[in-house]
């Protein structure tokens, strides 16, 4: 079993000539004002909060966009600071992108055009040339920091997702020493959709400047070797799973993600999450009611509205549950400055203005809405005072909070209800699995968890805790680095 301790020891000793580098668009620490005081926030991304305890655990580096308004506040004059701000165990180095290319760059080219083209959820992908033009330039501004970074020592750099897919080729025409990996945290699409990008063969090159290449799941890697196979000049050995272009060599590989399950299984315990159990019941008026979670960025692929369909089609066709149930759907707002996200963010309170309209009897309303980032206790005590939780993405790469949830359930208890179009569908076998877009079949999945008995339900939960206990994220870490090595060793 990989611990925080054990990844410590594999870092320190495979990687110990190495300078240790994270890269990503989104900090994992924000600082910014409030009521004139600067505070520090945890941002809602699923990237982030996967890879903080990575970096706890090995030191280093992480450079990344500093988003905040105070971010600039707090930094030295090489733009860092140490973090986390209670108990700092690595160094955050913060870029500073303008206006225009955030715009260009961070909303247009990497969420406009990149984000709906992988995940295939019917959002069609907007391709404008001056949005690919500032993605490049913001591309170079990482390139920049980074090599000022490590100077003339050894670096494992090991790159985030979609918005940064040229920087392994521009770190190596720079500096070839450099050590490179890349995590996808989204799908990749099949050849077909992908082709539809017409940068195409600019990021194939790109991302084929990595060393190592990895994605949550095999499908991805496949649908990759596939897109590169008939997209541009390269070899690709599908015995290997590797990619050779222009005399180097790519290993693509599956790598599921996964969270910190021993630290969030124990804190769920903490007398702090019972009390705010007990505050927030208060606070919503919660009282005997089975208790239904979702807890999401407000994304259009995460199946928000799908999921409050099939409560509105649970109560047309059982309404015995009326005043018997409630749902709470935590959402915490996220690039509202998209087209796509404003419709979204209408389309959300209008259903759920429309259902508890429909259903509600005198102090009941069947969907609490919470728009708003919850601070972790609050999201620890949705965990723990759920009956079940809906995780009803259209597509994603992994989903995190299907594994938060079974992570913080050390009581045994508790339903998952997961769509088949998550990568954590692929692990977590015990959740019920449901198509998001089969309203009818999702509502009677909410009724057998609403009825399942306790011995099934504990069953289930147990067997996915082993998992999720076994694929911890220092394994998802320690997977990596290990592959690393040895691809580098065998070359
Ligand atoms: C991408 C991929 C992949 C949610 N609300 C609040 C809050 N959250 C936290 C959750 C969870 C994270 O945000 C969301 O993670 P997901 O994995 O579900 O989703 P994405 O952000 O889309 O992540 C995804 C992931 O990368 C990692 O590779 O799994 O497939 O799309 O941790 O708990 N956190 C806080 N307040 C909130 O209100 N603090």
């Amino acid at each position: 079993m990989w611990t925080k301790e054990s990844l410590h020891d594999l870092v320190t000793e495979k990687l110990k000539d190495y300078l240790f580098i994270v890269v990503s668009n989104r900090e994992p620490y924000i600082h910014s004002y409030s009521s004139g005081q600067i505070i520090c926030q945890v941002p809602a991304s699923g990237l982030t909060v996967a890879l903080d305890p990575v970096m706890r655990a090995c030191g280093g580096t992480w450079i990344a966009h500093g988003s905040g308004d105070a971010d600039r506040e707090v930094v030295d004059i090489d733009n860092k600071v140490s973090v986390p701000p209670a108990d700092p165990r690595y160094s955050l180095r913060r870029v500073w992108l303008t206006k225009e290319e955030e715009e260009g760059f961070y909303y247009g080219f990497s969420n406009e055009a990149l984000w709906p083209l992988c995940h295939i959820v019917y959002t069609k992908p907007v391709f404008s040339e001056s949005d690919w033009n500032s993605y490049k330039q913001v591309n170079e501004k990482y390139a920049e920091s980074i090599l000022q970074e490590v100077g003339d020592r050894k670096a494992f750099v090991f790159i985030q997702d979609y918005h940064l897919a040229l920087l392994s080729r521009l770190l190596r025409e720079k500096n070839p020493a450099i050590v490179t990996a890349q995590f996808w945290h989204i799908p990749w699409p099949n050849r077909d959709v992908f082709r539809r990008c017409p940068w195409e063969a600019e990021i194939l090159d790109g991302l084929l400047g990595n060393d190592l290449l990895g994605f949550h799941i095999r499908y991805h890697c496949s649908n990759f070797m596939d897109t590169v196979d008939t997209g541009i000049e390269a070899k690709v050995d599908w015995e290997r799973y590797e990619i050779t272009r222009g005399g180097r060599t790519t290993a693509i590989r599956p790598f599921p993600i996964s969270v910190d399950f021993e630290n969030i299984s124990e804190g769920a315990k903490r007398d702090e999450v019972l009390a705010e159990i007990e505050r927030l019941k208060k606070r919503l008026g919660i009282g005997d009611e089975k208790i239904g979670i979702g807890l999401d960025r407000i994304d259009y692929t995460k199946g928000i509205p799908e999921r409050f369909k099939a409560i509105d089609c649970l109560f047309e066709k059982y309404p015995q549950y009326k005043g018997k149930i409630v749902f709470v759907q935590a959402g915490v707002p996220s690039r509202t400055h998209v087209k796509a996200y404003q419709l979204l963010n209408k389309e959300i309170d209008e259903l759920v203005e429309e259902i508890n309209w429909k259903y509600s009897e005198g102090h009941w309303k069947p969907i609490i809405w919470l728009r708003e980032h919850c601070p972790p206790v609050t999201l620890e005590a949705l965990m723990r005072m759920a009956d079940y939780c809906v995780v009803s993405s259209l597509h994603d790469g992994m989903n995190l909070v299907a594994k938060e949830f079974v992570a913080s359930r050390s009581d045994e208890d508790g339903v998952l209800i997961l769509s088949r179009f998550t990568g954590a569908a692929r692990e977590l076998a015990d959740a019920l699995l449901i198509n998001p877009y089969a309203i009818d079949h999702f509502a009677e999945a909410i009724r057998n968890a609403l009825e399942m008995p306790f011995e099934e339900r504990q069953l289930r939960m147990n067997k996915m805790r082993e998992v999720v206990r076994e694929n911890n994220i220092y394994k998802w870490a320690a997977d990596i680095i290990s592959d690393l090595v040895k691809f580098e060793a065998g070359r």
